[in-house]
């Protein structure tokens, strides 16, 4: 009889029919052992799994393509399979998990055949951590276990947390034959398992990033009195050289690794980088919020990232340590072998390969580097990565911040009045949406907490948990809202975004530690105009006030579009939350009566 961990492998390894399994140790020379097999053995659509780079330019870089139909999160392929539908809400897919798991083993049936079976055992959070978890993914894409090694702390720790205990997460993946027929994300929150099959997309593919830390771990943090969320975790240092953390939810591909990295434009200011996607939020003993970062690297969005909007992620992805860094579906620069995406340089270089491979020409009609075209570089190569990023404990928030991709009726930043109305300000959020999900670009959606493809359970009973963590707390943080994306009549952006970003972020610490004052519009606590630091800035007149302005219209819109979507989870939505919709509705009709 072996531990429950190898039985529980011998047993997924019959059905599944691998050639030969292999148990990864998260060691150096395994890194670059695996990276060898992708080069020169293991080969995805008939070519080698990873193309190796410029080494000069981009150290230990490697370019990988992915199957042409597998570029993004598969959100209707996606299931939680609670044993009854309603605990999984009307926002999830849901399957019996009786039926899934026939399902599941009609297609796992000997899908590793002539493969490799690599084992991974990893850690989500840092192994002294109390909130760390034990995990053990099994894939058989060696793309997958080179992303899960920078991803996670993968290895020992891991195997002797679990020992001979039952208690670790599991995860089975196959990229099985990639054909999205055949393709599901499945979760069982009651037994801690993922199973996921016919993708090796990162999302859909690294078990412990969205299917564990968000989707099980938002189940457990129900359960257990915390939170999981999809935040970025910051520190603000300012001139005096105090630290305010803060964490921040935005739907996908909606600017948040640029934010976690953002390099300060204002004198005395600088931000420190804790994580760009998930944060564990716990009560600690003092009743303060401690976030910590499960992961240890970035998933980002290539498009976009530059030495002008991201330096610091730039040097995250040239620093060339002994983690290798991954590009999927980028372009490739013919002449000079590097990584190629829309953004990066000025002029498009003269010779690409598109993401697929294929000579590329601007007559072509669509971009060379895939839309969701994506880095896998560990954190502890960014600059910026705070000293405090290995404290098991966590960092202490003071705000929280929901964003969205908003071209009309949200104001540029807002303050919720207490926890109550920010728990409603972030159930009520939209966003237009990005190519980081196989969906239409573009669409406004209800995106709550930025949650709404990664909440593991009823988003109801979710938003009862967040006002529940909120009476618990006698000093929560405040909730803020921001919208970077707000444009005029024309189309045009009303704010510089980027590192200008940090403007608006100063005034938020400024809230925090209750140094300037606020003026109140109907739907939150704005900035007065002379405490947002504009110093060095050219606004075009009337654009501040385009920025902060309610449109009464608008605004009966979103109200309509709220009402609709609340009204989905009955009686189950916390009462709460209507008298808050009841509240800003009133708000904003004394609004009209006050300018008639
Ligand atoms: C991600 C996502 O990859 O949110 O982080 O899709
Ligand atoms: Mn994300």
């Amino acid at each position: 009889m072996g531990t429950p961990l190898e039985e529980w492998v011998e047993e997924q390894a019959r059905l599944t029919q691998p050639e030969r399994i292999y148990w990864c140790d998260g060691s150096e020379e395994e890194a670059h052992r695996l990276i060898e097999i992708g080069l020169k053995e293991e080969k995805l659509c008939g070519r080698p799994v990873f193309h190796e780079l410029n080494q000069k330019l981009w150290p230990n870089s490697y370019l990988h393509r992915s199957h042409p139909t597998d570029v993004a999160r598969t959100e209707h392929l996606t299931f939680v399979c609670h044993p009854d539908r309603e605990t999984a809400g009307p926002t999830n897919n849901w399957m019996d998990p009786k039926e899934a798991k026939e399902l599941l083993t009609n297609l796992t049936k000997g899908c590793m055949k002539g493969r490799t079976m690599y084992v991974l055992p990893y850690m989500m959070g840092h192994p002294n951590s109390p909130y760390a978890r034990a995990c053990v993914q099994l894939t058989d894409s060696v793309y997958v276990a080179v992303s899960m090694r920078i991803m996670t702390r993968m290895g020992k720790q891991a195997l002797e947390r679990i020992g001979n205990s039952e208690d670790f997460v599991r995860g089975l993946h196959s990229i099985g034959d990639l054909d999205p027929n055949r393709r599901f994300i499945m979760h069982f929150p009651d037994e801690n398992l993922v199973w996921s099959i016919g993708s090796g997309y990162g999302g859909n593919a690294l078990l412990g990033k969205k299917c564990f830390s968000l989707r099980i771990a938002s189940w457990l943090g129900y359960h257990q009195g915390w939170l999981a969320e999809h935040m970025i975790i910051i520190g603000i240092e300012a001139p005096e050289g105090d630290i305010t953390y803060i964490a921040a939810a935005f739907p996908s591909a909606c600017g948040k690794t640029n934010l976690a990295m953002l390099e300060s434009p204002l004198t005395g200011y600088k931000v420190w980088t804790l994580g760009d996607d998930i944060a564990w939020l716990n009560i600690g003993h003092d009743g303060r919020l401690y976030a910590i970062n499960p992961e240890t690297g970035f998933f980002g969005v290539a498009p976009g990232t530059s030495e002008k909007t991201n330096p610091n992620m730039m040097r995250t992805l040239k620093a060339g340590t002994f983690y290798p860094t991954l590009f999927t579906n980028t372009a490739l620069n013919v002449e000079t072998n590097e990584p190629w995406w829309d953004g990066l340089t000025e002029t498009v270089p003269s010779r690409l390969l598109d993401w697929q491979g294929r000579p590329w020409d601007l007559s072509f009609g669509e971009k060379a580097a895939h839309p969701n075209s994506r880095f896998t570089v560990s954190i502890y190569q960014c600059p910026t990565l705070s000293p405090e990023f290995d404290n098991p404990k966590g960092v202490p928030i003071s705000a929280i911040i929901f964003g969205a991709r908003r071209s009309a009726t949200v104001p540029l930043v807002y303050e919720s009045f207490n926890w109550q109305h920010g728990v409603f300000i972030g159930a009520s959020m939209a966003s237009e949406t990005t190519p980081a999900a196989v969906h239409q670009v573009g669409v406004l959606r209800r995106d709550p907490m930025a949650m709404l493809p990664f909440c593991g359970y009823n988003m109801a009973d979710y938003f009862r948990h967040w006002l529940e963590m909120g009476r618990r707390m006698p000093n929560p943080p405040k909730i803020f809202f921001v919208n970077w994306f707000r444009k005029d009549e024309s189309g045009e952006f009303l704010w510089l975004g980027f590192s200008e970003n940090m403007r608006v972020l100063k005034w938020i610490v400024e809230r925090v530690k209750g140094k300037v004052g606020s003026r109140e519009i109907p739907v939150g606590f704005v900035p007065h105009l002379e405490d947002l630091d504009l110093e060095g800035l050219k606004i075009p007149n009337g654009h501040l006030e385009k920025l902060f302005a309610v449109n009464y219209d608008e605004w009966q819109t979103e109200l309509e579009d709220i009402r609709k979507f609340f009204e989905q989870f009955g009686d189950r939505l916390p009462t709460e939350l209507w008298q808050e919709y009841h509240a800003l509705k009133k708000r904003l009709e004394r609004l009209v009566r006050c300018s008639m």
